[in-house]
Parts: C-alpha cells; sequence; structure tokens
C-alpha cells in the first residue's frame, strides 16, 4: 500500500468510527442490512450489463437476470403494483427516465416548490430544466405542510398539465391524492409521485397507499426509509404496454448504461428483507417521529405543525430560528456528533441560510431506538439548541449512542450495523 492508499483507507475507517459514535438523522439517509451490504462486495460491482433479463447486449448475465426477474417480482408483490425497473442507479435518474418517458421538451408539469419541500430534480437547474419541460406550483397551506386543495384542483383545471407530479423531500404528510383524483380523470394527465423519501412507510403500510389513489406511476430511491443501497426504482400500476415500455427505454439507453447491478442485487435482498419487516419497522419508525416531535415541543423547540402531531412520516421540520437559524444549528449539532441538515422552510428565501433543520428518525429505529430513547434524543438536541457546549452534549451522545449499534428489522438482526469500521 503507498502512502495515498494508506491514507484513503484511514480517512474512511475515521469515518466510520465517528459514525458509530454518531446520531445520525439526515432524512434521506439508512442502514443497510449486513446481507444486502453483502451484495456490493460481490462480483456483481464488476460486472455490465445492459437492456432486460434475457434481452442483454452482453453475455455473462445468467444470474444477473434470474436476480433482477425476482427483485422485480418482489417489488411488485411489496407494492401491490403491476409494474417495476429496478435498474435506475438513484432516485434522481429515476425522475429523469419519467421525464423522459411521459413529457416532451416544452411541457408542462405541476410540482411543489422548492422552498415548500420539493426534490432539487424539479428545479430549472436540475432534471426538470434538463428536460426542458416548465413546471407551475401548486398553492400550498403552510400551517398544515401541505397542498391546499381547493387552489390545486383549480390549478389543474386551469394549467392541464400532461403530467401531474407529487413528493418531497421535507415530506411530513400524505398529499391529498384521493381528493384530486376526479380532476387528474376529468384532465387525462398522468399523475407521478416521487416516493424516495417515504417508500419504506408505503412498504409498511404507513403514509398512505398511492396506487389506490390514482397514481400512475412512483419513482424513488432506496436508501431513505427503505433502509436498502443507494440506488432506485421505477413501479407502475395499470399502464398500458406502451407507457411501459417507454420507461425501459427511457432506463436504457435513455439514463443508464450498466445499471450498478451490485445495488440492484442489494436492492433485491432489501426487498425480500423488507416483505417480513417492513410492517414493523414502519409503524416503529413514525411512533418514534411523532414522539421526538413531542418531546421537543415539550422543550421550547419549535417543531411545525404541532396539532397535527407533527407528522406521520418519519421525518420533523424544525424552525430553529430563535436559536441562529437552520446553518448555526446544524453545525453545532454536528460538533456534538448528532448529524442532521439546515433546510428551508416555506418562508424562507435562501438555501444557504434557512431558518429550519430537518430531522429524520429512520436510521435510530434501525438500531432499535424507541420512543423513550427519542424523549433523550429530544434532550440532547435542546441543549445544542440552548448553546451547552457541543463537546459537552457530545460525550452523552456517544454514551446513548453505544447501546444501539446493531442493526434491527433484518435476517441477520443484532449484527453490528457499523461493522465495517475496521475494514479488513
Ligand atoms: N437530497 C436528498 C434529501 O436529502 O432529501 C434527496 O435526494
Amino acid at each position: 500500500m503507498n502512502e495515498e492508499a494508506l491514507w484513503i483507507r484511514n480517512k474512511v475507517k475515521a469515518h466510520n468510527k465517528w459514525f458509530e459514535e454518531c446520531i445520525p438523522m439526515i432524512a434521506s439517509e439508512n442502514l443497510m442490512s449486513p446481507l444486502a451490504k453483502e451484495m456490493l462486495i460481490s462480483d456483481f460491482a464488476d460486472r455490465y450489463a445492459e437492456g432486460l433479463p434475457g434481452k442483454r447486449y452482453y453475455q455473462g448475465n445468467i444470474y444477473v437476470d434470474e436476480v433482477e426477474l425476482k427483485a422485480m417480482e418482489m417489488a411488485k408483490d411489496l407494492f401491490e403494483c403491476s409494474f417495476a425497473d429496478v435498474r435506475p442507479i438513484s432516485g434522481t435518474v429515476a425522475n429523469m427516465a419519467v421525464l423522459f418517458a411521459f413529457a416532451e421538451p416544452g411541457d408542462t408539469i405541476t410540482t411543489c416548490a422548492l422552498a415548500q419541500g420539493a426534490h432539487i430534480s424539479t428545479a430549472k437547474f436540475g432534471a426538470f430544466g434538463l428536460r426542458s419541460v416548465e413546471s407551475v406550483n401548486y398553492p400550498f397551506n403552510e400551517s398544515d405542510m401541505n397542498l391546499d386543495v381547493d387552489g390545486t384542483i383549480k390549478l389543474l383545471k386551469e394549467v392541464k398539465p400532461k403530467v401531474a407530479q407529487f413528493g418531497l423531500s421535507v415530506f411530513l404528510f400524505p398529499p391529498p391524492m384521493k381528493e384530486l383524483q376526479d380532476t387528474f380523470d376529468e384532465i387525462g394527465c398522468t399523475v407521478w409521485y416521487d416516493a424516495a423519501h417515504v417508500l419504506g412507510l408505503i412498504a409498511g403500510g404507513q403514509f398512505h397507499d398511492p396506487f389506490r389513489e390514482g397514481v400512475h406511476v412512483m419513482s424513488s430511491s432506496t436508501h431513505k426509509t427503505f433502509p436498502g443501497p443507494n440506488h432506485g426504482m421505477l413501479l407502475g400500476h395499470n399502464l398500458d404496454e406502451e407507457q411501459e415500455k417507454a420507461i425501459y427505454r427511457a432506463v436504457f439507453p435513455g439514463v443508464t448504461s450498466s445499471h450498478h447491478l451490485h445495488a440492484m442485487a442489494a436492492l433485491a435482498m432489501t426487498l425480500a428483507e423488507q416483505k417480513v419487516f417492513a410492517r414493523d419497522y414502519a409503524a416503529q419508525t413514525v411512533k418514534n417521529s411523532r414522539a421526538l416531535g413531542e418531546a421537543l415541543y415539550e422543550r421550547g423547540v419549535d417543531v411545525l405543525c404541532p396539532d397535527l402531531g407533527f407528522t406521520r412520516s418519519h421525518a420533523l421540520a424544525v424552525d430553529v430560528s430563535k436559536f441562529g437559524g437552520g446553518k448555526t444549528v446544524a453545525q453545532d449539532l454536528e460538533d456534538a456528533n448528532i448529524i442532521c441538515n439546515k433546510n428551508m422552510l416555506p418562508r424562507d428565501t435562501s438555501a444557504v441560510k434557512p431558518s429550519g433543520i430537518r430531522l429524520g428518525v429512520q436510521e435510530l429505529t434501525r438500531v432499535g431506538m424507541k420512543e423513550s430513547e427519542m424523549v433523550h434524543v429530544a434532550e440532547l438536541i435542546s441543549r445544542v439548541c440552548n448553546k451547552e457546549s457541543p463537546s459537552k452534549v457530545r460525550e452523552d451522545v456517544k454514551e446513548l449512542k453505544r447501546n444501539f449499534t446493531k442493526i434491527r428489522f433484518c435476517f441477520s438482526e443484532g449484527e453490528e450495523a457499523y461493522r465495517f469500521h475496521e475494514l479488513v
């Protein structure tokens, strides 16, 4: 090993060790199970596949094809839908494929606004811009962090979008899809739902059931509440043959060449595990986020939507302007080994200096924390907000985390979640 190789290895080891001692609360992350992680270091990582199983452009895909077909079947079963494509290599790539399949340059798509929590790929400077589609934003009620139903119906009827897109990165409550269903039918638009943040909740019967509420196509990453690899997935229900073909073509050759076969296998493994564990995991995740919201609020931290129980997902939006704003608080929390991100809240105009932070509990739930630990976590966060020295709080964070290093809700339950910190 040369000096550079040793240096890189040591940095990665240091990161692994650090996270073992952290409370990770980024709402878009999670821990894979040991079985899923094993797939990432398999020979699949070194191979190539293009196209669909059985119709590849390379030889050597006998087992790859079998695993991919199994993953597609398991995805359809878990989400009770008629179509799955497990090849997108990320949520954004899945979104690009939907745009490629269902919209032409110049078409109009309705979406939420970035300041209200929409994903960056809906922006002019994101995937929407790359496809040159126009976007029009739904009216939003700040008080309940959700779409204004009457205003959205009015907007949809006026704009008549080719595609109506839903889904957020600050995703606290289910969007009112049922209430919009008649309008979708009236204008005949394709209904697209970006489920990245809430995929695991949907798999576990929490949040809501988009395919039973008028959604045609669901795009997603697979590593947030759904605790799989950094990868993506597309699901569809009641699509016609042309629409299914359009998605397949959009994924390859549209937005991928090979599709990261090791990650696809890790996704397959996660689907197998979620079949068994999704319900309990999703239910505990939502219990935890609501308990954390309550405990923070009781400590004078302004969690949004107290009258609605704060959230029905894994995430909380917190206004920390009275403690110095999102940038300062997120940095102070990192100094205390509590990892989250600054986040815009609806009235913010600056993404760099927003008034909020976003907190997610899916990873803490994955290592076995329950409601009583959420009270403990709230206390640690509120101490940092109230300007106690982060290095002092850090010692208590490490102490709490010491009892929660083992992974739950998977076949290898009880193995070390952060077990690669020593690296072989
Ligand atoms: N940027 C991610 C998030 O944190 O929500 C989604 O891709």
